[in-house]
């Protein structure tokens, strides 16, 4: 039989080393699907929802730093995958999709299901063509790789039903080379600059992000020689915070008042790999200097005094021959004592206390942590556990961390641990999930079924949408609309074919979650946690202190009293 434009389309994947599509099947697909039937080198991997397909190809894609493919059908199919594309977009990580489109004679008519995928991913993308002819393939393929690749980020190729049907013009891929890993760095000049802003400043505090990967020893010797403070953005957190005797902690409104301070009182912030997006916990009147892959990331959240293009790795290992040993100690070893502080204060919160009806989410975090193996990654969904994750799970080197930090979508944690878990098959993926952002994408529980996934969930059930109940009442509103009736998530899961547990006093946490970790299959964790936990943001700002006595007050006027005891017994008395 001649080959297909579907054929060749599946060959340029294998080709470029993919092993997988993500994905809802179609007819608009049905060309392609066939062509995977056929194969042993490439599967398919069936998901309920398009969504979940792109947010588990973006957690592939972030933990490997290779490219993962999603697919949708034409029309409703494809438009399912835009929030999960547009989270691997803003994570930066290689991700192509496959939008299949209407027949293309009927492309421009208002045919069933048209819409213009070409338009609606040109937003959340580097790359976003129609495949109108069979000649096209393999070029259109391969461009839209190579941009996926080379701009980190998502491509998006659009093929009718029919012409992935169309016999093939060319017969096989012509691209065939290894990926090219240039050295960026900046010029000697550039370098003897920034050694000498640098080897200037007695107050140094680093302030890493996820461009750190990968340079974790070059990290260390540049804060030794500067003594200075490491604090971290929370993409970083997975490659900067371990082994790290400069850690301070992570800065921002869920961060330690240590990364806070360290970066309000250095002279100069030296910013590396990171595009922390919250202007105001940046220091005034330090000297600013920036390190990052690209130049257009330069300036973009702080004053800038010296910017430098370079990879951090190439960059610190070129710096740090020219750099002299600070001598002035105080600024490092004053850091290192708040932190010290904070993190006490903070383990002071993550009691299991067997006289208390109360469990405490930070509790539950902890117990995840402690039982977690060395090598375990971790998911964890918009909203409170995003908080917990970042203060409770410690890093290691072999850890990973996957959320939706830079899109900030809820329900992101079940499909990207369908991600992790399918390129990871012998990793333990432990997924940190929200009530609300569990049923969002709840039928995802049957993909860890149908694929016998051993996903671990464990879900903070607090009744409420309480991420958005602290922002409320932080901004002085009192919270509505953020009550969830919610089901027994327990007999869901077993209802799914799901192992399905639960913990309702803080002694069972350790014995529910330590079983759900045994367990040779998915398992799903209930943990009714205490609603009303205070994640209180660094430093108080007036405002914001001001927006929790209104919130008071408005709950007495409106006869809530009941709701301020609670909030007084779990934050106030705490
Ligand atoms: C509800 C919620 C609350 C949050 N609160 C906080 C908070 O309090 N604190 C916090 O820190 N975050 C918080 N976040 C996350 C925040 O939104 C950002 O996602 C995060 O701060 C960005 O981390 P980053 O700078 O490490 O990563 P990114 O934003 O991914 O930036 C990485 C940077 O590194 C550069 N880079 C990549 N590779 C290299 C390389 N090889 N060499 C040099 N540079 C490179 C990139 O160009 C980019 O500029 C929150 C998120 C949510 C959803
Ligand atoms: C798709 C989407 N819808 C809405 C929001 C706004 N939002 C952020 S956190 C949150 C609540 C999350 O609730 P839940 O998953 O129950 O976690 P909790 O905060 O209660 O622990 C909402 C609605 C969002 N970030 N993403």
């Amino acid at each position: 039989m001649a080959k297909r434009v579907a054929d060749l389309l599946i060959d340029v994947l294998v080709g470029a080393g993919v092993e997988r599509i993500y994905g809802v099947p179609g007819d608009s697909l049905n060309g392609i699907t066939d062509s995977i039937r056929t194969r042993d080198n490439i599967a398919w991997v069936g998901m309920r929802n398009e969504e979940a397909g792109a947010f588990a190809a973006g957690a592939q894609a972030h933990l490997t730093g290779k490219l993962a493919v999603c697919a949708g059908s034409c029309g409703p199919g494809n438009m399912h995958l835009i929030n999960g594309l547009y989270d691997c977009q803003r994570s930066r990580v290689p991700v192509l999709a496959i939008a299949a489109q209407v027949p293309s004679a009927e492309i421009g008519s208002g045919y069933f299901q048209e819409t213009n995928p070409v338009q609606i991913f040109a937003g959340c993308s580097h790359y976003s063509e129609l495949i109108s002819q069979a000649d096209q393939m393999p070029r259109v393929l391969e461009i839209a790789i190579q941009t996926a690749i080379s701009k980190r980020g998502v491509a998006v190729i659009v093929i009718p039903g029919d012409v992935a049907l169309r016999d093939a013009v060319e017969q096989k891929p012509r691209l065939v080379f290894a990926e090219p890993k240039p050295t960026v760095c900046p010029s000697d000049d550039e370098l003897s600059e920034l050694a000498e802003v640098l080897n200037r400043s007695k107050k140094t505090t680093i302030f890493g992000g996820a461009g750190c990967a990968g340079a974790h020893d070059e990290l260390i010797g540049l804060a030794g020689k500067l003594q200075a403070p490491i604090v971290h953005a929370y993409r970083g957190k997975e490659f900067i915070e371990y082994d790290n005797p400069f850690d301070v902690g992570m800065t921002g409104l869920l961060g330690f008042s240590s990364g806070y301070h360290a970066m309000m009182s250095c002279d100069t912030l030296l910013m590396i790999g990171t595009d922390f997006p919250y202007q105001q916990f940046f220091p005034k009147d330090a000297t600013v200097v920036q390190i990052d892959l690209r130049g257009e990331q330069i300036g973009r959240r702080s004053k800038v005094d010296y910017g430098f293009v370079g990879d951090t790795k190439a960059t610190l290992r070129a710096l740090l021959p020219r750099l002299q040993q600070n001598q002035y100690e105080a600024h490092l070893k004053e850091s290192l004592e708040h932190y010290r502080k904070a993190r006490q204060g903070l383990d002071k919160l993550a009691t299991g206390d067997s006289s208390e009806k109360l469990i405490h989410p930070q509790y539950v975090a902890s117990v995840i942590d402690k039982l977690a193996s060395q090598d375990a990654i971790f998911t964890f969904d918009v909203g409170t556990p995003v908080i917990w994750a970042a203060r409770y799970l410690r890093m290691n080197g072999k850890r990973r961390l996957v959320g939706s930090l830079n899109h900030g979508s809820m329900a992101n944690a079940l499909p990207q641990a369908i991600g992790a878990q399918v390129s990871h098959p012998g990793r333990q993926v432990i997924s940190m999930s929200g009530d609300g952002g569990l049923s969002m994408l709840m039928g995802e529980l049957l993909t860890l079924h149908q694929h016998n996934l051993p996903v671990k969930l464990v879900v903070f059930k607090n009744d409420a949408l309480s991420f958005v109940e602290l922002e409320m009442r932080a901004s002085g509103f009192l919270d509505f609309a953020t009550n969830l009736k919610n089901p027994d998530f327990a007999k869901i899961a077993e209802g799914a074919g799901i192992l399905g547990l639960r913990a309702e006093t803080p002694d069972q946490v350790e014995p529910a979650i330590a079983q759900a970790l045994k367990h040779d299959g998915p398992a799903l964790v209930e943990v009714h946690v205490s609603r009303e936990e205070l994640s209180m943001p660094p430093t108080i700002t007036y405002e914001q202190v001001k927006g929790f006595g209104i919130f008071m007050l408005k709950a007495v006027l409106s006869g809530r009293g009941d709701e301020i005891i609670d909030l007084a017994r779990v934050n106030l008395l705490r």
